[in-house]
Formats: structure tokens, C-alpha cells, sequence
């Protein structure tokens, strides 16, 4: 059979970091670039952005003869009914990707699927359309008189240069929107390299790639992203690289780096990354972020020596320090992720988590719940032990816990990880954040106040949208655990010493407002979560502090019933109706005067510069010292 017209599918399934960075389909992008010379035509749905129209209008619409989707685990269901769609059309089907890579039996036990391309698949397919069968290509598993054949494995590209770039012209959803809505960037992914060398037990990557990694030229990497940025019709643009370690061969991300930098284009960018090559090489790293990449992930994983050990990470303690140093030092976002629910760590330890990256001075931080993947070490050593409670694919979204942990429940996992972002999200943090952000975009000046609440507001409203689909079923209790994790001594002590005035322009606002001590009550119908408390003099933000109990000696207290949240009119109400029984309301209205005037005033002048305490560019976020035992008394003070 001769195969002319393809269909290539995402199915939809956001999870986890879907919410951050919706994800693109640059694989099936891939896949077409390497087929299109070859056939009619191509058509390829993101379902992600494409969430109105039913498959079968697509198929009814383009006429396909044959159909790819692309999974992960978490679209193992949506894939595989995608597939049975597909049938009732008399399709050939195929799938490919990370998930099925590593189990084409199970795939295959699934009547609707009819081959599986295992592995990195441009060449594997190009081959199968020019034979129009999948006999003794390497890299397809297929069934031949009722039996699965399982043609040899097929190398991972050694040239990845040899490749045609990612057909991004296929797009037909606006995968810009959530973007230029939230940061007002275009965004964009881009492969600088494939694989890992790193032999982590829980990741895909080995099994993947068989730890191999594979490196572009740096020039034409640099030619792809002018392209994009064409393509972009050069708005301001933000780049994911795609590479699970951006630093594989630091020389080339230096020479990428020098071109970006002459180039001087408006693109910035995100890297995900080891702490060991990242503290190595101090140098490159400057030129990176001089360079626009600015956004840093790195698998910190826990602060157990002992456990990244365990899990083949080969990274110590030293390393992750001084790799989140450097970056602060640049004022890159230092971000990273925990893997929490690993057999045998106690709820304890768990929450030291948070702590840790605190302490390192991280100003991201994700955790994961320790998942055990299809075709992962991990999952081989779970399996063997029968530790493995739930088979079923979809929950395997690192949000989830599918494995007898041992110490701690299940539902205690998973509450854990809303504790350990409550905790790292602590207020104080987003000082920070703006500190970091007015050195690299405005030459470290002060922020205005409107646009501090611009940014905590696209915060808030990052973490209400996406918290409540992150958590649909359970969102009231999560909502508890996050904010009660929030209560801590250490942000009072933070604010003090950096003073919101050194980092907002403030002056106005205090000379009118005055000495005041403003108070917002966070309440869950009638359980009252958590206040925090701000205190003014007339030239200063004394501090900030978090309480679980609310204070009676608020000059204002303004209540928030989070079950209210997005209503606006009955939460304006509720404000209101707080405001009025405690006869504040003069209060309220010097506060609004003030902040209306501090706006007029910074308007009419330039901004002055940040003033920060000395300690804070000698020690960046930590104030206290890292003592496992002090954090761990922490948790007595949580309601958690
Ligand atoms: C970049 C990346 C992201 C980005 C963007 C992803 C995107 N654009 O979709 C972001 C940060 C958003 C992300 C998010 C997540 N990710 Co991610 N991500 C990656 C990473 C590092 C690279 C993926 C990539 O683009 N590769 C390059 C392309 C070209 O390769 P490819 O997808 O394999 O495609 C090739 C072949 O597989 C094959 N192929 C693939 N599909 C098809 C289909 C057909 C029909 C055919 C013929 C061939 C074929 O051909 C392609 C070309 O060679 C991988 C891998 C890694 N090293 O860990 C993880 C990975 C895919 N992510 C993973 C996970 C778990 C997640 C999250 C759940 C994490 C979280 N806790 O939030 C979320 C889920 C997001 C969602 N669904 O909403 C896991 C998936 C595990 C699994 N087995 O399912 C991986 C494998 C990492 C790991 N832990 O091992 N991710
Ligand atoms: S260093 Fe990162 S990408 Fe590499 S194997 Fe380990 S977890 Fe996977």
C-alpha cells in the first residue's frame, strides 16, 4: 500500500507543566519535515489547541490513509481512542513517542493499533512510506499473520544536523495564545541536542537514547532560531530548548551564545540542564544569560546525598549550591525539580524539601511525585518488587503516587507536594523574583506598584487557573494545604532585612499612608486559613509576615473567602462587608488616595535604583543558614 495522505495527532492531555508551557507538537513536526517531499499531504492536529473540533470532522475533512498519534503515558487512553476513531475509517494506525517506545506488547495487545514506531522515528518513517509496508524496517513493531513482530531496534540519529528542521508550518492552532496572553511573548521550541549522557534511574532518557547524546552545529541551531523568530514575524519571543540537558557539550552553547548575542534579537529563553555542568562552567553561563537565556531548570531531585546516589544522579550537594549561586549571581531564574515520594523517605524528609531550595536560593522549584515510567530502571525495580499499585497509565503524571511508597499514603504523597509549593511559594519569594527581573530587563531599578500588581496578579491568577485544574476534584483541601504551608517565621525575617521599599517605588505611597499594619485574611467558608500582615511606617514597609491566626490590632483587614476567588462580585462584597463591620473604611480610602497619587508621582520621574542591604548580593535569598533539624521544627508550626 502506497501511503500519500498523513494525519499526525497530540492528543489533548495537559498535565503537570502543561499548565506552564502548553506543549507543542514539535515531534510530529519532525516526523512531517523528514516525509513531506515524499507525499501529497500532511495534516497535523494539536489537540491542545484545536479543542473544538472533532477528530472525526478532521478526518472527514483531510481524508487520511494513514493516522499517527504521538503519546506520553498520561495520553495513553486518549491516544489509544484516537486510534479506535481512526478505525472506524478503515485507517492504518501507528503510534510513537516515549510512552510506547519502551512497551510495543502492550500497545500492540490493542486491536485498534497497528504498528508501533519505536524510538526516534524521522528516518524509521520516511523509509515506511517509500515501501508502503513495515517489513524489515528497523524500529517498527507490527503485526504479520496474527503474530507481533518486533523488526530490530533502530539507532537513535547520530547526525542530527542531517535532519530537515521541525515543519512548523503545519500549525493551524494559535499556540502562541497562552503566551502573549500571560507574558506577551510569542513562544517557540527548539532542539539543540537529543538524549542524555546522565543514567538516571527514574528517567526515560536512557532507555530512550541509550544515554547517547547527540549534538547540532551551533550555526545552524542559530539559523533555526532566526527562522522562528521569522516566523514570528519578530515579535518578542520566548524558546523552550527541548534538550533534556541544554549543556551536554558546553563549547557549542558558548558559540550559540556569541552568535544570540551579535544577533541581538528579542527572543529570550529556558533551558533544562544539570547542576554539575552548570557549576563547571561560570563563564559560559555569563555569556548565556547576556545571551537571553534566562530561564534555568535543573534536576536537583532531593538534598539526600544518599538518594542521588540511589538514583544513578551523580550530583552532590556542593555542586547543586554552586550551580544556583552562579545563576542568582546573573540574575537567570535558578529553577529546578524534587522528586518526593521515593521508597523509603519520611514525610519529614519530604518537607525539608522546600526548605532546602530556600536555602540554595532557588527562585523556581517544581516536585514531582516519584513515578515510575514505562521502560525506566525505576519502574523494572518497583515492578520486581510489586510495589506497583496502578496500572493505569493516565495517572502516571508525576502528580500522582502509583506505588506502594512504603512510609506514607498515597493521598499523604500527594497533599506533600501542594505543601512543599506552598512552602518554596512563601511571599517573600516574589522580592526576589522582581529583583531578579528589574536586573535583567531594567538595569536594576525599582519596580512601580502597578506594575508589582500586574505581576503578582498574573501570578495569582497563574496559580488559580491552573491550581484548580492541576487538582479538579480536591481543589478546596489543596487550597488549604497550600496556604497553610505558606505560614512561616522566615518571611517576616526576609522582608525585614530586604525592605519592600528598596525594591518598590513607594516613597508617595508611604508618606500618605503612614504608619499602618494592613491585614488580609484568607477564609475557606467559615475556617479562617491565613493572614498576612503587612506593616508601614511613613517611609518604610517594615515587614511582611504570614500568621495562621488573624491580629485584632489591624489598622484595615481586608478578608478574602478563597471559595469566592473568582467571582469577582462576591468577593468585592465580601471586602466590603469586612471593611464596613470593623469601620475601616476612612482607612481603606487613605489607602486607595495614597496608591492613586504614588502612581501619578512615579510617572512623572525616572526611576531610581534598588537600594539592597549588603548582605543581600553577598548571600541572595538565605538569611539563616541551612540546619535540617531547625526546618524540620518548621512543620509543628504548619497546620499541615
Ligand atoms: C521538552 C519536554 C517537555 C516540555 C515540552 C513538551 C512538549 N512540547 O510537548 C514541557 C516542559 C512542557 C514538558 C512537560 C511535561 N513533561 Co516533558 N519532556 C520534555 C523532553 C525533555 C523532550 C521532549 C521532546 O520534545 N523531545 C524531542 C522530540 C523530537 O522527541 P520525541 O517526542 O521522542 O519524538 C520522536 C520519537 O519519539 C518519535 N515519535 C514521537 N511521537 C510519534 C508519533 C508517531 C506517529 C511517530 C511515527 C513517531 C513519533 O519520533 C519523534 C522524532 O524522532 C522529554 C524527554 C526527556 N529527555 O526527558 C520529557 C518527557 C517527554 N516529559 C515527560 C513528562 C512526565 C512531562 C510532564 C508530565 C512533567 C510534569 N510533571 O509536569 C509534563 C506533561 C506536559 C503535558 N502533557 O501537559 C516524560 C514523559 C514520560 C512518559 N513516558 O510518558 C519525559 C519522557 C521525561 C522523563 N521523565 O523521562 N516536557
Ligand atoms: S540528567 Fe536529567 S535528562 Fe539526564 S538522565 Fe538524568 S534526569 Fe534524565
Amino acid at each position: 500500500m502506497v501511503y500519500r495522505r498523513i494525519m499526525l495527532v497530540r492528543p489533548e492531555g495537559r498535565c503537570g507543566w502543561g499548565y506552564m508551557w502548553s506543549p507543542l507538537a514539535i515531534n510530529l513536526e519532525y516526523v512531517a519535515a523528514s516525509i513531506e517531499e515524499y507525499v501529497d499531504d500532511i495534516a497535523i492536529i494539536n489537540q491542545e489547541y484545536d479543542t473544538d473540533t472533532d477528530i472525526r470532522v478532521h478526518i472527514e475533512r483531510f481524508k487520511p490513509d494513514l493516522f499517527g498519534v504521538t503519546m506520553s503515558a498520561t495520553e495513553h487512553r486518549s491516544g489509544l481512542e484516537l486510534c479506535r476513531i481512526a478505525k472506524e475509517y478503515g485507517l492504518t494506525t501507528m503510534v510513537g513517542g516515549y510512552h510506547p517506545t519502551p512497551i510495543p506488547d502492550e500497545l500492540m495487545g490493542h486491536d485498534q493499533v497497528d504498528m508501533v514506531f519505536r524510538g526516534e522515528s524521522e528516518i524509521t518513517m520516511k523509509e515506511f512510506v517509500l515501501q508502503g509496508t513495515p517489513d524489515d524496517i528497523e524500529g517498527i513493531s507490527y503485526r504479520k499473520d496474527g503474530k507481533i513482530i518486533h523488526n530490530p531496534d533502530r539507532d537513535p540519529v547520530a547526525d542530527l544536523d542531517s535532519l530537515p528542521t521541525p515543519a512548523r508550518h503545519y500549525r493551524v492552532g494559535n499556540e502562541c495564545h497562552q503566551w502573549t496572553e500571560r507574558g506577551g511573548r510569542h513562544r517557540d521550541q527548539v532542539h539543540t541536542s537529543r538524549g542524555c549522557w546522565g543514567k538516571c534511574t527514574f528517567c526515560c532518557e536512557p532507555s530512550m537514547s541509550h544515554s547517547k547524546q547527540r549534538h547540532r552545529d551551533p550555526e545552524k541551531v542559530f539559523q533555526e532560531i532566526k527562522e522562528v523568530y521569522e516566523l514570528h514575524g519578530r515579535e518578542p519571543l520566548v524558546i523552550i530548548f527541548g534538550d533534556p540537558h541544554l549543556m551536554g557539550r558546553p563549547k557549542n552553547i558558548e558559540r550559540l551564545s556569541e552568535l544570540l548575542i551579535e544577533a541581538n534579537m528579542d527572543v529570550i529563553f529556558t533551558a533544562m540542564l544539570r547542576a554539575d555542568v552548570v557549576a563547571k562552567n561560570p563563564d559560559i553561563i555569563a555569556k548565556m544569560v547576556k545571551a537571553g537565556i534566562v530561564g534555568y531548570c535543573m534536576g536537583i531531585e532531593s538534598p539526600d546525598e544518599s538518594e542521588l546516589d540511589g538514583t544513578k544522579k551523580g550530583i552532590d550537594n556542593k555542586k547543586q549550591e554552586e550551580a544556583v549561586r552562579l545563576l542568582r549571581k546573573h540574575h537567570a531564574v535558578a529553577g529546578g525539580t524534587f522528586v518526593i515520594g521515593l521508597p523509603g523517605q519520611t514525610e519529614e524528609e519530604i518537607m525539608t524539601f522546600p526548605e532546602y531550595a530556600r536555602h540554595l536560593g532557588m527562585t523556581e522549584a517544581a516536585f514531582a511525585v516519584a513515578t515510575p515510567q514505562a521502560g525506566t530502571e525505576f519502574h523494572a525495580e518497583l515492578d520486581d518488587a510489586g510495589m506497583i499499585h496502578d496500572d493505569d497509565w493516565t495517572n502516571y503524571d508525576q502528580m500522582h503516587s502509583v506505588f506502594h511508597q512504603g512510609n506514607i499514603s498515597k493521598e499523604r504523597i500527594e497533599e506533600l507536594l501542594t505543601h512543599c509549593l506552598g512552602r518554596f511559594y512563601a511571599p517573600d519569594l516574589f522580592l526576589d523574583i522582581i529583583i531578579d527581573t528589574q536586573y535583567r530587563q531594567s538595569e536594576g531599578k525599582k519596580i512601580t506598584v502597578a506594575d508589582f500588581i500586574h505581576h503578582m496578579g498574573d501570578r495569582l491568577r497563574f496559580v488559580l487557573t491552573g491550581g484548580k485544574r492541576l487538582r479538579p476534584d480536591d481543589g478546596a483541601r489543596h487550597t488549604d494545604v497550600f496556604l497553610s504551608a505558606t505560614i512561616n517565621p522566615w518571611t517576616r525575617k526576609r522582608t525585614e532585612a530586604i525592605g519592600a521599599h528598596n525594591v518598590l517605588d513607594l516613597e508617595r505611597f508611604l508618606q500618605i499612608a503612614g504608619s499602618q499594619k494592613i491585614q488580609i485574611s484568607v477564609t475557606q467558608g467559615d475556617v479562617h486559613l491565613v493572614s498576612y500582615i503587612l506593616k508601614t511606617t511613613s517611609t518604610t514597609v517594615e515587614y511582611l509576615d504570614v500568621l495562621d491566626t488573624p491580629i485584632d490590632d489591624a489598622t484595615l483587614t481586608i478578608e478574602l473567602d478563597a471559595t469566592l476567588l473568582r467571582k469577582r462580585l462576591g468577593l468585592g462584597l465580601s471586602i466590603l462587608k469586612g471593611i464596613v463591620k470593623r469601620r475601616q473604611l476612612g482607612t481603606l480610602l487613605r489607602i486607595i488616595k495614597a496608591y492613586r497619587k504614588n502612581r501619578a508621582y512615579t510617572n512623572s520621574k525616572t526611576l531610581g535604583p534598588m537600594t539592597l542591604p549588603a548582605s543581600y548580593a553577598e548571600d541572595g535569598c538565605r538569611m539563616d543558614g541551612w540546619d535540617k533539624e531547625k526546618y524540620l521544627r518548621i512543620k509543628t508550626m504548619n497546620k499541615v
